[in-house]
């Protein structure tokens, strides 16, 4: 039994048909809607808004989960504008992602440049368009910026162009990637325990949780590049490699970056018992990894 795997299938439907009404009767200009729809609806995984509703259902069993589900959309509407953004042609050039072609290959890069924008811009009009006090909107709207923006993911992201090609070391592909890709799924984490109103202590536990998340993440992704298949994951595989991206299998090899993401697993699951969730929802998102 996976509590996690239950739990987003008792919710996925209910929560993508919001995130799809909600742009339908909030957004205006049809090319507009139309570009967002387009990446939005093709089925992600939605790994980063279940974590921050997991986070939340965890430290509240009694809480109203879909009273939440438009700050769990605003995640899922930045990662998404990241996908669009990172697989344009100026970027990572990919021609399929979530099973279909790119957001530019269907529309143009400037209309997906534009979707990006708009799903980026949205984000926060849903994080502030709630019935939460203002304090907690503020401080949600203060996590999701400082996590997306220029000290968090985007930092992450231009380490990487920059560096495609030339070698780091460990260190420093850890480092970008606690950016590139940990940056929202510690933010996802840490909006889910303000909601929830987490303690300080199990706050701090919360955060090295998601930080361990987060590599073991990109960890996986990495792994997949050189084992999945492109119908497994709607996208091109072994692209990584053939570019010279700074990726965990590259500086490690195969079976030494399975043990590193084994072991990081496994600290992350420390950090739940620290706090007593370690039969919690949140804590069977770690079989993602298994
Ligand atoms: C363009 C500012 C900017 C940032 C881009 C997300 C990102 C940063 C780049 C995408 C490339 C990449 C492989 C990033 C690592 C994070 C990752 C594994 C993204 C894919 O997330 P999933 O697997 O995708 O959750 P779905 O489609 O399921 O939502």
């Amino acid at each position: 039994m996976n509590q996690f795997i239950e739990f987003q299938q008792q919710y996925l439907k209910q929560f993508n048909d919001y995130l799809h009404q909600q742009l339908v009767q909030e957004v205006h200009q049809p090319q507009v809607l139309e570009g967002m729809l387009y990446s939005l609806d093709a089925g992600g995984k939605r790994i980063r808004p279940f974590l921050m509703l997991a986070t939340l259902k965890s430290l509240q069993d009694n809480t109203i989960i879909t009273d939440y589900f438009k700050i769990a959309g605003s995640i899922e509407l930045i990662h998404t504008y990241s996908l669009i953004h990172d697989d344009l042609p100026e970027m990572d050039n990919d021609d399929y992602r979530r099973g279909q072609l790119t957001n530019h290959k269907k529309f143009t890069p400037a209309r997906a440049v534009l979707a990006g924008d708009s799903l980026l811009t949205h984000a926060f009009i849903w994080l502030t368009a709630n019935q939460l006090p203002s304090e907690i909107k503020t401080q949600l709207v203060q996590i999701l910026a400082q996590s997306a923006g220029a000290n968090g993911m985007i930092a992450g992201q231009m380490i990487d162009i920059i560096n495609t090609g030339k070698k780091l070391s460990l260190e420093e592909v850890t480092h970008l990637d606690n950016q590139k890709t940990g940056a929202l799924i510690t933010a996802a984490v840490q909006m889910g325990a303000l909601c929830g109103q987490a303690s300080a202590d199990v706050m701090v536990h919360l955060q090295r949780f998601s930080q361990d998340f987060g590599l073991a993440f990109q960890i996986y992704d990495d792994l997949l590049d050189v084992t999945g298949s492109q119908s497994q994951l709607g996208k091109k595989v072994g692209k990584d490699q053939l570019e010279g991206k700074n990726t965990y299998v590259r500086l490690l090899g195969i079976a030494p970056a399975q043990k590193k993401l084994a072991a990081i697993v496994q600290a992350a699951r420390q950090e739940l018992t620290a706090v007593h969730l370690d039969k919690s929802i949140l804590a069977d998102a770690l079989k993602y990894f298994d």
